[in-house]
């Protein structure tokens, strides 16, 4: 048998994408109840314009809805085991134990509604897996406190990750400190709470808040090991697998640089413990002074490293310095230059399942600890057929060939604990804030101003998944 036999398979969320209840039982606002649905959304993310103002009386966000899981999680759990999840990975609003940040209690109702998610996956034998963090810091750290640039960040978050460590230890073996860490030369508002300047993007705040974050996570790791020394903690970053142009050595090494900065510098911190060789070269390409770095703060990241790597993939990219006119590709985040071999999404994601057995075996053969696919899948817009059928093929299509992938990596040797789609039922997007970019096993009845029934029905994707997990990824 290619994976393992108690193999993790599953699906993955996040809070602010789903939950909705954005004000309630104490619920404080995030970063992510200030973003707006559309177009716009992504022009924010990555512009110095947004102020964090949210006009309440004239908008409601998508996530302010989402799916309303808050309400229906016992409903979209089942769901989960219908498909014989072993697992399912979500996200701990921060807003909803701590709705400003910066308090020094928690909020009761917040831990309540975790500990019933918990316990309904438990129900059905389902482990739960918990990202600390997901893009949803307190909107107060970000607006008083500037965000993780500012050093008092890692003490709210240590009491934060804290208070969930020791509420749910008995309960919850895997964890992960922050979701897509490596995000933020991209989209520090959503993943750092900062604002970037024009043009330079900030890079000396990114890489300051960068520093802040691996203090916070190794102090979360410190604790949840003296708790329980048998948590699995693990560091969660996005890797794209990164092509050269070209074979000119120009490029190549142009494609080295990128590597590092892109897919191995965080993970090199929280793995490894300490700043990789190349940081001082790092820093000088992106004009950043070295950084603040307070006594302890080394010999911290270097005893508490992280148990494994959870990294979501979701299409590969192509690097190049020296030719002028390429054709490019939209996409969102790793977007660039167009790869002739491969096919895109709607959204301009070229899907490489190749790529992710090549991210397997990079990733292993760099790190040498556990695997974990915690986010994978495609966005598309799916059909609903006049009975009510929607037969996502493309979907499954996708999926086969990443598992596929999967296989081929673990019989090249890679330890890999388990798989979690993205968005096993479909919820709000984090780069459009809006509905129609679907990821799910299960579709939910709304469309992009969160308008509709809500009501949740299984595409032809859900029997396929479920088939292949009772196989443990034989029958595909
Ligand atoms: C990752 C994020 C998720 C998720 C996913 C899909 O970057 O961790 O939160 O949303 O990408 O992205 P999108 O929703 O933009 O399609």
């Amino acid at each position: 048998m290619t994976f393992k036999k108690d193999f993790l398979w599953g699906g993955a969320t996040a809070a602010n994408q789903l939950e909705g209840a954005f004000d309630v039982d104490g619920k404080g606002l995030s970063v992510a109840d200030a973003m707006p649905g559309g177009k716009i959304r992504w022009q924010l993310l990555s512009s110095d314009e947004f102020d964090w103002t949210i006009d309440e009386e004239k908008y409601v966000y998508p996530n302010h809805k989402g799916i309303d899981h808050y309400h229906r999680f016992k409903e979209d759990i089942a769901l989960f085991a219908e498909m014989g999840f072993k697992c399912y990975r979500f996200s701990i609003a921060w807003t909803r134990i701590f709705p400003k940040g910066d308090e020094i209690a928690p909020n009761e109702a917040g831990l309540k509604f975790y500990e019933a998610v918990i316990d309904e996956c438990l129900k059905y034998n389902i482990e739960p897996v918990i990202t600390i963090s997901h893009y949803e810091m307190p909107l107060n750290l970000a607006k008083t406190y500037g965000g993780w640039k500012n050093r008092e960040l890692v003490g709210f978050y240590e009491n934060f990750a804290k208070v969930v460590l020791e509420r749910f230890h008995s309960k919850v073996k895997y964890w992960m400190t922050f979701n897509e860490i490596n995000s933020s030369l991209e989209m520090p508002a959503l993943s750092q709470g900062m604002i970037p300047k024009t043009g330079s993007k900030d890079q000396q705040n990114v890489f300051q808040a960068w520093h802040h974050q691996f203090v916070a996570s190794s102090l979360a790791v410190k604790f949840g090991h003296e708790l329980n020394p048998d948590l699995q903690i693990g560091c969660m970053v996005i890797y794209a697998t990164t092509y050269s142009f070209d074979a000119n050595p120009i490029n190549q090494a142009h494609t080295m640089e990128h590597i590092q900065a892109f897919n191995y510098f965080c993970a090199d911190v929280q793995v490894r413990g300490e700043y990789p060789a190349y940081t001082a070269r790092l820093f000088e390409r992106n004009g950043v002074k070295p950084l603040e770095i307070a006594d302890g703060d080394l010999e911290l990241l270097k005893n508490h490293t992280v148990d494994y790597i959870g990294f979501s993939y979701y299409m590969s990219g192509v690097e190049n310095i020296t030719a002028e006119e390429v054709e490019t590709v939209q996409g969102n985040m790793l977007g660039g230059v167009k790869n002739p071999f491969l096919e895109a999404s709607d959204w301009g994601w070229q899907i490489d399942p190749i790529g992710l057995r090549i991210a397997l075996n990079d990733l292993y053969g760099r790190y040498q600890v556990p695997l974990f696919v915690v986010e994978n899948g495609l966005g598309a817009y799916d059909k609903v057929e006049s009975d009510g059928s929607i037969v996502d093929d493309y979907r499954i299509d996708y999926l086969k060939k990443h598992i596929t992938a999967m296989a081929d990596a673990v019989c090249d040797g890679v330890d890999l604990m388990g798989y979690t789609p993205w968005g096993c039922i479909d919820l709000v997007s984090a780069s459009t804030g809006e509905m129609s970019k679907r990821y799910g096993f299960i579709y939910v009845d709304l469309d992009d101003h969160i308008e509709g029934t809500g009501d949740r029905s299984k595409k032809k994707s859900f029997d396929w998944y479920k088939q292949v997990i009772a196989s443990n990824g034989g029958d595909l």
